[in-house]
């Protein structure tokens, strides 16, 4: 699947915001620096003091997509977005690593004062807004809760506020989003981390140069 070429840098995908923020530190203690800042550059595909290695920003739930298609040969995508991407491409990405970084947790959340336990054990449908619609239909149906999911793209928070949805499956890290729209968390689901993700022909064909810094990144996130 992997386009490798000898003389081309490896590529690494990540997002821009708290996942590039969180793996800096993984590459300086690789050895590896980036000067330019993704918040205040438009470029896509930034160097670094690597020849060997060069950066591409792209949206979180697009990592996956790039390094299974070996535009990429590794990236780093959280947990959740691993999960989702799962559900439709099956196979194909090799995850070495849990990274420990941008750390938070997969909730269910609802209005302050909405009866959660109430309304779960009557046996009615619930209506649930959410980005991670697998997650959610999956936790439900461990529950044998009905549900009806409604797929939304952000700001899942307003959901419960407006009427559109009983609860929001959603990240929550200081709960901060949460108390400013007075929502509460009732469930929590799993626990997210970002994961180092491979493409499989970049494994193989690049192992020379790949497995150093897998390495690196293995050794920087158990100590850091
Ligand atoms: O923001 P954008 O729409 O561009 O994309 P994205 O949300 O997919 O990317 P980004 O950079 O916001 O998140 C990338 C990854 O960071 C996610 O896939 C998670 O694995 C991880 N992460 C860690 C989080 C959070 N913590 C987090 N708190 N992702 C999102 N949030 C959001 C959450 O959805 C909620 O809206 O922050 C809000 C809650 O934060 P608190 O601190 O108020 O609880
Ligand atoms: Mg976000």
């Amino acid at each position: 699947m992997s386009p490798a070429s000898l003389d081309r840098p490896l590529t690494l995908a990540l997002s821009k915001g708290r996942i590039f923020d969180e793996t800096m530190p993984l590459l300086a203690a690789a050895g590896i620096q980036v000067t330019e800042n993704p918040e205040t550059s438009r470029k896509l595909i930034l160097p670094t003091s690597s020849p060997n290695l060069q950066l591409i920003i792209v949206r979180a739930t697009d990592v996956p997509t790039y390094v299974q298609y070996g535009a990429a040969d590794f990236g780093i995508a959280g947990k959740d977005v691993l999960v989702e991407h799962a559900a439709e491409h099956p196979g194909g990405l090799y995850q070495p690593i849990d990274l420990n970084i941008a750390r938070c947790r997969l909730c269910v959340a609802v209005r302050e004062g909405f009866d959660y336990e109430a309304a779960v054990h009557q046996g009615s449908r619930l209506r649930i807004a959410t980005k991670y619609v697998k997650a959610a239909r999956e936790h439900f149906a461990r529950k044998g809760v009905y549900v009806d999911i409604i797929k939304l793209y952000g700001s899942m928070e307003l959901a419960p506020l407006v009427g559109l949805a009983d609860a929001i499956v959603d990240l929550v890290s200081t709960g901060g989003t949460l108390r400013a729209n007075n929502l509460v968390a009732v469930e929590d689901i799993v626990e997210i981390s970002s994961r180092l993700i491979v493409n499989q022909a970049s494994l193989k064909t690049r192992a020379d140069a790949l497995q150093p810094l897998i390495d690196a990144f293995a050794q920087a996130s158990a100590n850091p």
